[in-house]
């Protein structure tokens, strides 16, 4: 990979957010003192995750977040994302675990950005059904009476199109459902739960908020038409679907025909205004036409009669997961969004990105977020309001369906000891926070 890893990295905004990102249902372990969620189901299911594994302790984060907490500190981050489970704060202490996490993260100036919603949904909860989308209002009203003194920055949903696609379209996820285009339903049901979240945030004053949205340019197989046909048809699914809804207040090409219910009166709450828009990068995708077979692609079997096929993307390096490292994606990416959307795109935050890479010494970690964060300088320097950048993730943990053999830690997690050990990308990042705080001060 080409980098200018030798020169300082340069000089972002005073006030621009750093910060790392985990989840709850990847690092938190203690399943046993909450209710069931939909992937406790999934894990216990013989040969959903690929290692046999399931996130009953994960990193144990439950009992060791004043651990945890510490590495944050110690690495100097200004924010830290994690994510709240509603299955927990449905369970006895399960609010006080996350009012004890905040007032830890605030004494060791580190500021909370809960994510409300990061895929771990009670059992007694369903997608398809459009009730599930007014408990969830409930649920985020309940934390943020609870922690709204305190949390000031809120996510509501993580990547509702991963959770769509890989959780109800092609059953990768749980709750394992496999009901391709049908799946619909459920893109509707979490962007109104979206809206809705946000009406109940800013009835208990939060004047922050966002949304992680999963997203990436879509690179079509050549110029054939069928080909940029089906790019533009992959584009709709993962840029546009989940995009347009809140920041245009419309489905993109019809396709809010095919969704459920008033769709007219539902945009309205989808629409709600929202503080900043963020973004979880990792990759471009090569998108062509149908090949009419089940394709085999980055840990997933694609079944023949989706209307594209994702292709290779060939002469770059990959991850330890296989996937492309691309950052100028990252750069084109944004100015697209910028191009497309205007003024009416809020300010971004990039929510996550990051890599799986084996080692302790994490070169090309470092390679790959050294690059990430230069093409976001690219797209600052393009003219797109950028204010944060998190990475994707301070611990090693549980990669959902990948189980525990995919790592994308700062921090290295022994599974057998619950050891935290910082690998070296945690001392490049210490270093870029450094740098950039003594040039804003300077
Ligand atoms: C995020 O999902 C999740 O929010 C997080 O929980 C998870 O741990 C993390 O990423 C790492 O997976 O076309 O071969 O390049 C992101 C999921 C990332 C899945 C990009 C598809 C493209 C694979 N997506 N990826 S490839």
């Amino acid at each position: 990979m080409a980098t200018d890893a030798g020169n300082p990295i340069p000089r972002f905004p005073a006030d621009f957010l750093w910060g790392v990102s985990t989840s709850a249902h990847q690092i938190e372990g203690a399943a046993g003192e909450r209710e069931p969620s939909v992937w406790d189901v999934f894990e216990a299911e013989p040969g959903r995750i690929k290692d046999g594994s399931t996130a009953a302790v994960a990193c144990d984060h439950f009992h060791r977040h004043r651990e945890d907490v510490a590495l944050l500190a110690g690495l100097g981050v200004d924010a830290y994302r994690f994510s709240i489970s509603w299955p927990r704060v449905n369970s006895p202490g399960g609010l006080d675990f996350y009012d004890r996490l905040v007032d830890d993260l605030i004494a060791a100036g580190v500021r909370p950005v809960p994510t409300l919603f990061h895929w771990d949904l009670p059992v007694t909860q369903d997608w398809l059904q459009r009730d599930t989308a007014s408990r969830f209002a409930e649920y985020v009203s309940v934390v943020a009476d609870r922690l709204g003194d305190r949390v000031k920055k809120w996510i509501t949903l993580n990547e509702p199109a991963e959770h769509t696609l890989l959780g109800h379209a092609l059953g990768a996820h749980a709750p394992g459902k496999e009901l391709l285009f049908d799946a619909l339903p459920v893109a509707h049901h979490q962007l109104l739960a979206h809206g809705l979240a946000v009406r109940a945030l800013r009835a208990a004053g939060a004047t922050d908020i966002g949304i992680a949205n999963s997203h990436g340019p879509t690179w079509p197989a050549s110029q054939e038409p069928e080909d940029i046909e089906a790019a533009n048809f992959y584009d709709l699914l993962l840029n546009r679907l989940f995009a347009e809804p809140l920041i245009l207040g419309e489905y993109p090409s019809g396709l809010g025909e095919l969704m459920p219910g008033d769709v007219e009166s539902d945009l309205k709450v989808i629409a709600e205004p929202i503080d900043w828009y963020g973004v979880n990068y990792y990759a471009p995708s090569r998108v062509g036409a149908p090949q009419g077979a089940e394709i085999e692609f980055g840990g997933l079997t694609l079944p023949a009669e989706l209307p594209f096929s994702v292709r290779e993307i060939e002469d770059v390096p990959v991850t330890d997961f296989g996937w492309p490292v691309v950052p100028e994606g990252l750069t084109e990416l944004l100015t697209t969004f910028h191009d497309r959307y205007g003024d009416r795109l809020p300010p971004v935050v990039i929510t996550e990105n990051g890599c799986s890479y084996d080692g302790l010494d994490d070169q090309d970690r470092i390679a790959y977020l050294d690059g990430h964060v230069r093409a976001l300088h690219g797209a600052l320097a393009a003219g797109v309001d950028v204010r944060g950048y998190f990475v994707w993730s301070l611990l090693d943990n549980f990669e959902w369906a990948e189980g525990y053999e995919r790592r994308f830690g700062l921090v290295h997690v022994d599974y057998e000891t619950q050891a935290r050990t910082p690998k070296a990308s945690y001392g490049w990042f210490q270093g870029l926070l450094r740098a950039q705080r003594e040039r804003a001060q300077g």
